[in-house]
């Protein structure tokens, strides 16, 4: 069709530097065609403000907001007299304390599902996996031999609501943690009591006129985070993990072709897997699969995006049609027959292109509405009154399709579904899985190390490309990469999560991964489940050979296109936790200045990880691959990387 959907014409997009995924870069060359506007163009239109970008400004009181322009920024204070080290601490704190209650409120409404199961008042989902769920209780210290499934789930729930709850002592998963980890926590004064409180403190001490100690307010933010990461965000996985089930290696397909122009097409975007799990039952009901056919359709299709998707993926080997900056695209296809999302990473601009090509954009949670959507409220009582609600709008869309529909043909198979556990049987291969073979693959210098590359993709940078390109030099240097959220998805496009693609890896990973036939890359699930890599991390402390805390271990973090307050709230988690983490994009702060130094160097000495930053992807691969060596070197296993690649090139010589 020629004609316009909307009218204005539209500024059209370089998609050389717009985006390496070329389903999205081919929806929104049919979108400027369609006259309709997505958040890669609003991007391109509107320049991001260059004070707001270095956390110079603060809108904290009305005697603002002050901004500390200015070549010398130490030459200015706001009018209340606060530094610059002040506001930017403020700011950055208030986006942990944001992330941090994204995450734990999500890990809530989990809890919240998880409690009625447990008393017996929700029917609709159930304890899956109890051999988690006795994990699980037996790492924090409740008794599970020779009980009842729901004593123990009854005594966890107890447990784990002091994560949010408690007002002093320290969280149940503290006891997760390292050893020695903890004691730099005690130390530091940062072990987190509970989430609320953390979080409520936190906003606290940011308002006008209480802590304008940059130092103190950090410490502060170490602590949220960390309530974050050991707290809300690892609830959330835990709780999903024991009612819809642990993940396991599976193959899966990710990409726009994911769509079907035959079939009612319905996508779930959002966070928490409940309103997904019981979409999967609405779609599977006999009666909802004929009411499709008897529309015309050959079925019903249903397809995951950004994280609830990506667990989706994990748990069930749903498809997932793409990351964040692909959420508007996919809808320019026009065959998307009902969209049905629930929290975070919710793009406004949804409901103005789900209109244009006639699809239904329905909020589902309370938390999260947006003008021009219809509101079907999913309540967990009766979850399927919701899901089925949108499946016969989907049907509905379907028959009435008049616009044509244009999917691209693309689609990339690969294996996700990888966790802590699996961790353990893919390496070792055995009938008791261990840390063991991670760990002398370590030592021995067969892996070098191990990165996390997590988080979300942002329009002010060329799409997926910093994550794939980063990635493959990882590998490429015999780094394992561990992934979640967006990030897993750019690669899994990318081609990555085919165990093929060893191919890319250094003889040393290569080797590995063609042992045991894994793909060079594990997929963990979304950005929750990074509390996985926060377990993995403890697991190689505790099996040994690596040194004492996390802040020994040879591994690094990064999130080269980050762009939600989530993010932060993660990045500071991983370092409070020991981890060196490389952001890319942006990062909130003045060049020379007091908080930048502690943020990049100062909590090192205090014993904890530290922030990193970089633009280039090479450039924030080598940062990290240096990090690697210098912790291989203290740990005095450097050497033995040297001998296994004369070993390869003795062996290449022959
Ligand atoms: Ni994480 Fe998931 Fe994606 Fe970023 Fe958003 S979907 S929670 S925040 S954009 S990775
Ligand atoms: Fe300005 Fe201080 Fe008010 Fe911030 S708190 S707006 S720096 S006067």
């Amino acid at each position: 069709m020629a004609e316009k959907i909307t009218g204005p014409e539209i500024k059209p997009l370089d998609m050389e530097k717009t985006t390496t995924c070329e389903a999205t870069a081919q929806m929104l060359t049919k979108a400027e065609k369609d006259g309709v506007e997505t958040a890669f163009h609003r991007a391109a239109a509107m320049k991001a403000c260059p004070i707001g970008a270095d956390s110079a400004c603060c809108k904290h009181c009305s005697m603002g907001p002050c901004r500390l322009v200015s070549k010398d920024p130490y030459s200015k204070v706001g009018v209340c007299g606060a530094t610059i080290d002040t506001i930017m601490a403020r700011n950055f704190a208030r986006m942990v304390a944001s992330g941090a209650a994204a995450h734990t409120d999500h890990g809530m409404s989990m809890l919240d599902v998880f409690r009625e199961v447990v008393k017996g008042d929700l029917k609709d989902y159930q304890i899956k996996d109890t051999k988690k769920l006795k994990e699980v209780a037996a790492s924090i210290g409740i008794e599970v031999e020779d009980r009842k499934v729901d004593e123990i789930a009854t005594d966890l729930y107890e447990e784990l609501e002091r994560t949010y709850t408690q007002v002093e002592g320290e969280i149940p998963f503290a006891q997760r943690v390292p050893e020695k980890t903890l004691e730099t926590w005690r130390k530091n004064g940062i072990v987190p009591r509970g989430a609320m409180r953390e979080i409520m403190e936190l906003m606290h001490r940011t308002h006008m006129g209480v802590d304008q100690h940059y130092e103190n307010i950090t410490k502060q933010c170490s602590r949220t985070a960390l309530a974050d990461g050991w707290g809300g965000s690892m609830v959330a996985t835990e709780i999903s993990d024991i009612l819809f089930g642990t993940p396991t290696p599976v193959a899966a397909e990710v990409n726009m072709g994911c769509l079907k122009e035959n079939e009612g097409n319905i996508i779930i975007h959002g966070h928490e897997p409940n309103l997904f799990e019981s979409m999967l039952a609405s779609v599977n009901n006999p009666d909802k699969i004929q009411a499709a056919k008897d529309a015309g359709a050959e079925g019903i299709n249903l397809v995951g995006m950004c994280c609830s998707g990506a667990e989706m993926l994990s748990r069930h080997g749903i498809p997932h049609a793409g990351n964040f900056m692909s959420t508007e695209a996919i809808l320019v296809t026009g065959a998307v027959d009902a969209m049905g999302v629930d929290v975070q990473c919710i793009k406004q601009g949804l409901a103005k292109v789900a209109e244009c090509y006639g699809t239904h954009l329905f909020t589902t949670n309370p938390r999260c509405k947006i003008e021009g959507a219809e509101h079907i409220e999913l309540d967990e009582h009766h979850p399927s009154q919701c899901t089925d609600a949108i499946v016969d709008k989907a049907i509905t869309r379907f028959k009435n399709r008049t616009r044509p529909v244009e999917i691209p043909n693309i689609s990339n198979m690969g294996i996700h579904g990888f966790s802590a556990e699996s961790i353990k049987y893919m390496l070792g291969g055995t009938f008791r899985g261990s840390y063991v073979p991670l760990n002398d693959n370590i030592i021995n210098g067969r892996i070098r190390g191990v990165a996390g590359v997590v988080g979300c993709t942002n329009p002010r940078v060329k799409h997926d490309y910093v994550h794939v390109e980063m990635v493959k030099e990882l590998i490429k240097h015999d780094v394992l990469v561990v992934q979640t959220g967006c990030s897993q998805i750019a690669l899994a496009k990318a081609g990555l999560y085919r165990p093929e693609a060893a191919y890319l890896a250094g003889h040393g990973l290569r080797e590995v991964c063609e042992t045991v036939g894994m793909p060079p890359v594990l997929g963990l699930g979304s950005c929750v489940d990074n509390s996985r890599i926060l377990i993995a991390c403890s697991e190689m402390v505790k099996t040994g050979g690596l040194g004492d805390s996390i802040a020994d271990l040879p591994v690094a973090g990064a999130a080269p296109e980050w762009m939600s307050e989530k993010a932060i709230s993660i990045g500071h988690y991983f370092v409070a936790s020991g981890v060196y983490t490389v952001f890319g994009v942006t990062f909130p702060i003045i060049e020379n200045t007091k908080f930048k130094k502690l943020l990049f160097d100062g909590l090192e000495d205090d014993g904890l990880g530290k922030w990193g930053f970089a633009r280039d992807p090479y450039e924030m691969a080598h940062l990290m691959i240096d990090h690697i060596d210098k912790k291989r070197k203290a740990l005095g296993i450097d050497k033995a990387r040297e001998r296994v690649l004369m070993d390869m090139e003795a062996r290449m010589a022959l």
